[in-house]
């Protein structure tokens, strides 16, 4: 089944510098995330879950990564209207630039969304890490008669500075807005939520990034071309003239669009119930199927260890780990707090035992791996004692950037042994 009055919108990402170096050779959207999944395919998912198919993504600059991700995965009858088209910034005749923000990514790719029939535009953030049922938010924004419908979820004091806050009636129409308040403006911000919200202090109505636009308005609204951001211009300017609800979720939401928040979000899959449930079979999570080999451990104690398909482990202990697809890690190794992408292929038995390759992919024999975020196809020499912390200041070499303490080890990366950082 497809819903046919939708089309969906995948902000997928600006220049990604937050996440840097993650989104260095890759365009955000490829982001690797929870072992075997890109950041993409949260808000594809989300929407293949809700019946809504005809999805495109808007990314800043293609990539490589992502096109072959986004090919392989998401292929659909050929009878089928269904679809998932990535829209990288291109130059034309009368554009020469990238886009300027959110709002001028929609403006610039308006021409190949109005080549589909559809009566409101789903515009999403793709940095995103939930699960919400977009059906019902459709349903709010059609019973109510709204022109545009925001999700919003409670935050609090010290979180609502980074995001737009807003004000709503009784009937959930929202009367005010912000984009990202000083902490001063913050007091006159506050507004009626649920007990069990107020008992968390989570007074403040954050926009989540999530809108629904009636088609005809979003093509009006795109027609000024001096507004390049939804959150800066398009939303505070259209609330006092056209009616916009406030569609409340109180579920797991969280953006995932720095390091740090990123390497929270995949090692809190590690807990006892994750906030973000990968094991519900009707809201599953789509990702390529990539026909891996089981996981071979030997001698490993895992405890609190997500791991991934493919991989060859013989380390000594696991601990409040994401291991990623296809990886390999050496006896005697412990790996602690820590997110392995993972690899893109296995090495030969004949290459490793031809001595051409000096460091093997994944994490070699007696490791210390802590605090850790391993990118990509990276290799770690034996005895390497990788420990982040707080103690760590932000520094960047070839092989490895340390943000806010946690050590993220970049792509193809080789870590000569005995190194300690
Ligand atoms: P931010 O997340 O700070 O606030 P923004 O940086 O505009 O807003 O990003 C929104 C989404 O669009 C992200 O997924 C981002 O990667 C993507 N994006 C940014 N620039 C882009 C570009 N040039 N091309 C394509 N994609 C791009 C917004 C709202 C707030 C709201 C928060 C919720 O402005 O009001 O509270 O989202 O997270
Ligand atoms: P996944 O979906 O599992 O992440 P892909 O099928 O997209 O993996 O492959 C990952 C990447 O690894 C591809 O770009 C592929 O070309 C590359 N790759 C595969 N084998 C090798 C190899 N032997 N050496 C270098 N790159 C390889």
């Amino acid at each position: 089944m497809i819903n046919d009055k939708i089309l969906a919108i995948i902000l997928g990402g600006g220049q990604g510098s937050r996440l840097y170096p993650l989104t260095d050779r890759r365009s955000k959207p490829a982001v690797p995330i929870a072992g075997k999944y890109r950041l993409v395919d949260i808000p594809i998912s989300n929407c293949i879950n809700a019946d809504i198919k005809r999805i495109y993504v808007l990314t800043q600059f293609n990539s490589a990564g992502l096109n072959k991700h986004i090919k392989n995965t998401y292929h659909f009858s050929f009878f089928s209207s269904a679809f998932v088209d990535v829209l990288a910034a291109e130059q034309t005749p009368n554009n020469k630039t990238w886009f300027q923000g959110t709002a001028d990514a929609v403006r610039q790719s308006m021409h190949h969304f109005l080549g589909n029939d559809f009566e409101y535009a789903l515009i999403l953030s793709g940095d995103q890490l939930y699960q919400m049922d977009y059906d019902k938010m459709i349903a709010a924004h059609e019973a109510s008669g709204a022109e545009i419908s925001i999700a919003t979820i409670p935050v609090n004091a010290k979180d609502a500075t980074g995001f737009g806050i807003l004000k709503a009636n009784d009937e959930s129409v929202i009367t005010s807005f912000i984009e990202k308040p000083d902490t001063s403006l913050l007091p006159d911000w506050t507004s009626e939520v649920s007990d069990d919200m107020k008992s968390q202090g989570r007074n403040y109505l954050a926009s989540m990034g999530i809108y629904i636009f009636n088609k005809n308005l979003l093509v009006d609204l795109m027609k000024n071309p001096d507004t390049n951001d939804f959150g800066k211009e398009i939303i505070p300017q259209a609330i006092d003239k056209h009616k916009t609800l406030s569609y409340q979720y109180e579920g797991y939401w969280t953006d995932i669009g720095t390091v740090g928040s990123f390497f929270e979000a995949n090692l809190g899959l590690t807990d006892d119930i994750p906030k973000f449930d990968l094991y519900d079979n009707s809201r599953r999570i789509y990702t390529h199927a990539r026909m891996l080999p089981t996981t071979k451990i030997a001698g490993t104690i895992l405890d609190k260890a997500v791991v991934s398909e493919g991989c060859i482990i013989s380390a000594s202990k696991i601990e409040k780990s994401v291991i990623g697809i296809r990886s390999r890690i050496g006896k005697e190794s412990t790996v602690t707090n820590t997110y392995m992408m993972g690899n893109d292929y296995y090495e030969t038995l004949e290459q490793m035992e031809s001595n051409k390759i000096e460091i093997l992919m994944g994490i070699g024999e007696r490791c210390v791996i802590k605090n850790c975020i391993m990118d990509k196809n990276c290799r770690i020499g034996d005895d390497v004692k990788i420990i982040g912390g707080s103690h760590l200041e932000d520094t960047e070499t070839d092989t490895y950037c340390i943000k806010d303490g946690i050590v993220v080890i970049k792509k193809d990366a080789v870590i000569p042994k005995n190194t300690i950082i």
